[in-house]
């Protein structure tokens, strides 16, 4: 089949919560996918970054196919060989005492909001089901009912009320915001360091310093969502360590496990997660020793590959080759390490033709809210691909 039979399948039978690209993507290999008529696009969304290390690693390959053979599930009612040995290298690689594997970013956010609303009732002495959490404006956390229930997005909560109490929303950006919104009954503070969804916004130099500050002097919980800028991404292994801040709870995801298979987690010291006591939350899949074996050779790509560097010093070339393209439509070029956002102007007419554009010319990039164009290729790119789609990204970027 070719790629329309493909799409009037999927339009037929799929429900339409998506719109994608007309691209249908049959293989890929590390920063490079090809679709089913033969074309090989260059990967600049690396699936909204889980897919850091490159399409189809053949390390993290080689650890599910071999972890797959031997067992996959084993339920949390017994144990397994791999969930201490990923708990022990995930402690050893970001300082954090412990973590709670999950699945989606989603029930990690989840497991996250939960244990501190118990952090507040328990430790802070908030009194039961009053405890408060602030939350941003141009926040993107997940797609349940109560991810979305503080969301700013109409789009994503409009039909799906009624909503999840106990949320206070305050713009982004604005650390004195955030202190005037803090009451007696407030258990943390939850954002992301840097809002992919929200467009690639940048928060002002030393605003999470600020934000962290505010949450110990007023003994707050502040929880970091480095779902899509943990890992590397930004140049650092978590965004807020530019800033120097290591937040209360941090919530990983995505390329936790390299694209392979849902991995999250939770990251916090023993104040926090060792509140939870057996039985009280949990997950059919979570922890699994399958999800465990990826996860444990996706974090080793990252460390034996040096991403971390290489996002910075790849994002930064990348960023200062982005500006220096003159083009009517761009209105300012933004980013950290390999999380970059090209800003269009209004009358640019929105988005997604540039990146249809760009596919054209063997790129894939994401629009987000309308007027932002995402380059965040696998962490594996090198300079010699920025420079081959320069050309084309400053050619597109010019077009009527
Ligand atoms: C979609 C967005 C990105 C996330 C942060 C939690 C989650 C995400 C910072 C939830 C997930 C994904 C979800 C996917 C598209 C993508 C996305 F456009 F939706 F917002 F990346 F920017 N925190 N982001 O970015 O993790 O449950 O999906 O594993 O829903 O369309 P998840």
């Amino acid at each position: 089949m070719n790629t329309q039979e493909y799409i009037q399948i999927e339009e037929q039978y799929g429900a339409h919560n998506y719109h994608p690209l007309d691209v249908v993507i049959t293989r890929g290999d590390g920063v490079w996918v090809y679709d089913v008529d033969g074309r090989k696009y260059l990967d600049c969304l690396s699936a909204y970054s889980a897919v850091n290390q490159g399409h189809v690693h053949p390390k993290i390959l080689a650890a599910l196919v071999e972890q797959a053979g031997k067992i996959t599930l084993t339920s949390r009612a017994f144990r397994n060989d791999q969930l201490p040995l990923f708990y022990k290298e995930l402690s050893e690689l970001t300082g954090y005492e412990m973590s709670l594997p999950m699945n989606s970013g989603a029930e990690a956010v989840e497991t996250a909001l939960k244990i501190a609303r118990k952090w507040a009732y328990q430790v802070k002495k908030v009194p039961r089901h009053q405890a408060e959490i602030i939350t941003c404006t141009g926040n993107f956390h997940g797609r349940t009912i109560t991810t979305i229930s503080f969301s700013t997005e109409p789009l994503y909560r409009d039909d799906f009320g009624p909503f999840t109490p106990g949320f206070v929303t305050v713009p982004y950006g604005d650390a004195n915001a955030i202190a005037k919104a803090i009451t007696p009954n407030t258990a943390a503070v939850f954002l992301e360091p840097i809002q992919g969804e929200g467009g690639v916004i940048i928060p002002p130099k030393g605003y999470l310093k600020k934000v962290a500050e505010i949450c110990k002097k007023n003994n707050v919980l502040f929880i970091a969502d480095e779902i899509q800028t943990g890992l590397g991404r930004t140049g650092k292994l978590f965004a807020a360590q530019h800033e120097g801040v290591r937040p209360d709870v941090t919530v990983i995801g995505k390329a936790l496990a390299g694209g392979f298979y849902p991995v999250s987690a939770v990251l916090s010291d023993k104040e926090v997660l060792g509140l939870f006591t057996p039985g009280e939350h949990g997950s059919t899949f979570g922890g699994n020793p399958l999800a465990a074996a990826i996860a444990r050779a996706a974090l080793k790509v990252i460390v034996e590959e040096n991403l971390v560097q290489r996002a910075a010093d790849l994002g930064e070339y990348f960023v200062e080759q982005l500006s220096e393209i003159s083009s009517p439509h761009v209105k300012e070029v933004r980013g950290k390490g390999l999380l970059i956002g090209v800003e269009l102007n209004e009358k640019a007419g929105g988005a997604r033709r540039f990146c249809e554009a760009l596919q054209n010319k063997g790129i894939l990039a994401k629009e987000t809210h309308e007027r932002v164009i995402r380059f965040t290729p696998p962490l594996v790119i090198d300079k010699e691909t920025i420079d081959w789609a320069l050309p084309s990204i400053r050619e597109v970027l010019n077009m009527e």
